[in-house]
């Protein structure tokens, strides 16, 4: 009887434990998230992902971003991660240079240094979690704007901060195409890039301004959910003939879409990114993974990730995914992104 009591006993708290979580594999490890800014809907998907995955493996996780978009604000969230003993950081850097102290700090204590969305550079971190390639996710915006203007007339570029290592890789794909020999692009005229700041009327007023300077102006590409509706709205009241594309939630877009401001527009899903990073984290502290080119690690319902050679020298891993939101497709979206 005594056996049959402790047996009971024991599958009880076997029992309640898992109820708890206690078998979860990354119970104990905490992930310090790092965003560009607070209040962008795109880094709440993203949180939404961190989530999923902590309700997953069990790891619990903080997570804050800057109210002004500022590198002094991420500094200060990572110093503040430090001082609680995270194990693991996951940054989107507003600039790639200026957290690089700070994320070696960090990683002379002991804590891993993984960045999504935007990356910290190679020589401050450990690996890179992005959507999809640099180069894909350039030229699928300006191809689409080529189309959309029937491949000829002045284009511009709205960007979110001067510094975004994200945007300026995706703009120097986009301008070196335009710089090429390849004919789709020879009639079109860049006239530059302007910068919003992913503040909304920031992103209004510079599009004021661009429409101003060019009369004869025919597309603006967005790369940042935080520009694209600002621009669209300004055009829209404008009343100008001016196309929009680029990176966009399609809750934001879906009423510039309809109206033929965007024929499309693009985003992959940040609710999966955040999850995929979060995956490669707590491989990262459970050691199954260094960071090296060749490795992979299990992503939950994402599958295997392939860490690969990052064009900056550092490594990365790719979701590779991205989807078109148009006319047909941005209804089955806007209750997602
Ligand atoms: C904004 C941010 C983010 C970028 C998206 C497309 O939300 O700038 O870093 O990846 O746009």
């Amino acid at each position: 009887m005594k056996k049959v009591l402790a047996l009971v006993l024991v599958l009880s708290l076997v029992f309640i434990g898992s109820a708890f979580g206690a078998d979860k594999p990354a119970q104990g490890i905490t992930i310090g998230v790092v965003y560009k800014q607070s209040g962008n809907p795109y880094f709440q998907a993203g949180v939404a992902g961190f989530q999923k995955a902590a309700d997953e493996l069990g790891f619990t996780f903080m997570h804050d971003g800057p109210d002004d978009g500022s590198s002094d604000g991420q500094i200060r969230i990572i110093e503040n991660y430090i001082a609680q003993g995270v194990d693991v950081l996951c940054v989107s850097a507003n600039d790639p240079a200026s957290l690089v102290d700070v994320c070696n700090e960090a990683r002379e204590a002991g804590i891993k240094v993984v960045t999504w969305d935007a990356p910290v550079d190679p020589e401050g971190r450990d690996l890179d979690v992005e959507p999809a390639s640099a180069q894909v996710i350039a030229l699928t915006q300006l191809d689409s704007m080529v189309k959309s203007v029937g491949g000829e007339g002045q284009i511009a570029i709205l960007s979110a901060m001067a510094t975004a290592p994200n945007q300026n890789l995706w703009i120097s794909f986009m301008t070196d195409a335009l710089k090429s020999s390849e004919e789709k692009y020879a009639k079109i005229d860049f006239v530059g890039v302007v910068y919003g700041d992913d503040e909304y009327t920031k992103s209004f007023n510079e599009t004021q301004a661009l429409l101003e300077q060019y009369p004869n102006l025919k597309g603006i590409i967005v790369p940042t959910t935080v520009g694209a509706p600002a621009v669209s709205k300004c055009i829209m009241d404008a009343k100008r003939n001016v196309k929009v594309t680029g990176l966009t939630l399609a809750s934001d877009m879906k009423e510039f879409i309809n109206k033929g401001i965007a024929d499309e527009t693009f985003l992959w899903n940040p609710t999966e990114l955040g999850y995929a990073a979060s995956y490669a984290a707590v491989a990262f502290v459970q050691g199954k993974i260094t960071g090296a080119e060749g490795e992979t690690y299990e992503a939950g319902e994402l599958g295997t990730l392939k860490i690969e050679k990052a064009a900056d020298g550092g490594t990365i891993s790719f979701l590779n995914k991205l989807n078109v939101f148009n006319n047909d497709t941005v209804d089955a979206w806007i209750n997602i992104l």
